[in-house]
């Protein structure tokens, strides 16, 4: 299965700006009256009906729909409403991959013995999603993951497409080859000029013509041309450290200079450890001078924590000896490893 919700950035400020309902909204860089630089990021689906596309300068699509609502690109929300959208997605599935920001494949080949069952679990997710974050979704549901994301494109926004192995080259045959994944605009243009516009055309082309073209990415299209796809979801795995680095824009002694980029990488690392819901024990830091010479050094604590002080202290300890006078540094590093997820008894310890 293939979840990707609609119009993602511009739903959620449509949700929360129910005076922008019914109206185009296009979430992106600032017009400013026609003139602005930037890009479009998308943009709700009255919008679309004007022609505003993703991607398209801000200026353009200023022509095209002069009267729509313009907002600046509010991430840090997206990802909040996205985190909670994905850890309901995750309990439907065997196994979980999220994709970008809006989309995930599920495997849900043990929680669904049968195609009914799997567009039951489906309805399941859309009115989860609906009834939490007042957000439509687009499902799609297919043999392999490359059948089930055509599927979720296949009828947006609010839709919900099966597509059994045994009509697999029905659905596939009269789409575009550019809904095969790796064929963006430029392949597009190569296989048209071939003759090559539809999946189906792609299908039934020798291979041997394909190759001399597009290499071994031409049997790839090929293959996938067939509804052909091997891949598994990829259950992501949990991330085994947290750590930033800062490079002067010039080499430096000022100590105050590098005390206060100490501290700053360490405040960094230790709200990632904490944002992400992990305590940590080890702490490395890493120092590289003018001339290249690079030190690291490591030391754990006797207990797991996310206090950034902690990793002020130790990591102060570990630079200590390496902050020489008479010898100007390039490059700061601070990590946190050895992390263990927090509990909530943790949580309420502190
Ligand atoms: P998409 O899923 O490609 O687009 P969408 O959710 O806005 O619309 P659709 O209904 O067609 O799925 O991308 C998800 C989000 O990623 C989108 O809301 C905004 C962002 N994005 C960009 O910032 N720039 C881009 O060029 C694209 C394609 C998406
Ligand atoms: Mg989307």
């Amino acid at each position: 299965m293939h979840v990707d919700l609609d119009a993602f950035f511009a739903a959620v400020e449509e949700k929360n700006h129910p005076e922008y309902v019914g109206k185009p909204i296009i979430v992106g860089a600032d017009p400013k009256q026609g003139k602005g630089r930037g890009v479009v990021s998308t943009c709700n689906y009255v919008a679309r009906e004007f022609g505003v596309r993703s991607a398209m300068p801000i200026s353009r699509a200023w022509r095209l729909c002069p009267h729509g609502v313009y907002l600046p690109v509010n991430y840090e929300l997206y990802e909040q409403v996205s985190t909670r959208i994905m850890s309901i997605l995750r309990k439907y599935a065997d196994r979980f991959e999220q994709v970008g920001i809006d989309e995930a494949f599920l495997e849900i080949s043990q929680k669904a013995s049968s195609f009914e069952e799997a567009e039951r679990i489906a309805r399941e997710i859309k009115s989860a999603i609906r009834d939490s974050e007042g957000l439509t979704c687009s499902v799609g549901i297919g043999p392999n993951k490359l059948v089930a994301k055509i599927a979720s494109d296949y009828r947006k926004p609010d839709g919900l497409t099966v597509v059994r192995e045994d009509s697999m080259k029905h659905f596939l045959h009269p789409l575009s080859v550019e809904k095969i994944w790796g064929i963006g605009k430029k392949t597009k243009e190569r296989l048209n000029s071939m003759g090559i516009r539809t999946i189906g055309d792609l299908s039934s082309c020798d291979v041997a013509r394909l190759r001399k073209q597009f290499g071994s990415l031409g049997e790839e299209f090929h293959r996938m041309s067939q509804g052909i796809d091997e891949s598994d979801v990829l259950e992501e795995s949990p991330p085994k450290s947290f750590s930033r680095e800062h490079t002067f824009q010039e080499d430096t002694s000022d100590k105050s200079q590098i005390q206060s980029t100490i501290n700053d990488l360490c405040t960094d690392v230790a709200s990632q450890v904490s944002r992400n819901g992990f305590l940590f024990r080890t702490v490395t830091i890493k120092i590289r001078y003018e001339d290249f010479e690079t030190h690291t050094r490591s030391r754990t604590l006797p207990f797991a924590t996310s206090n950034p002080e902690s990793l002020k202290v130790t990591a102060a300890r570990l630079f200590d000896p390496f902050l020489p006078e008479n010898k100007r540094i390039r490059l700061l590093g601070v990590r946190a490893s050895s992390l263990t997820k927090k509990t909530k008894q943790r949580i309420l310890e502190i």
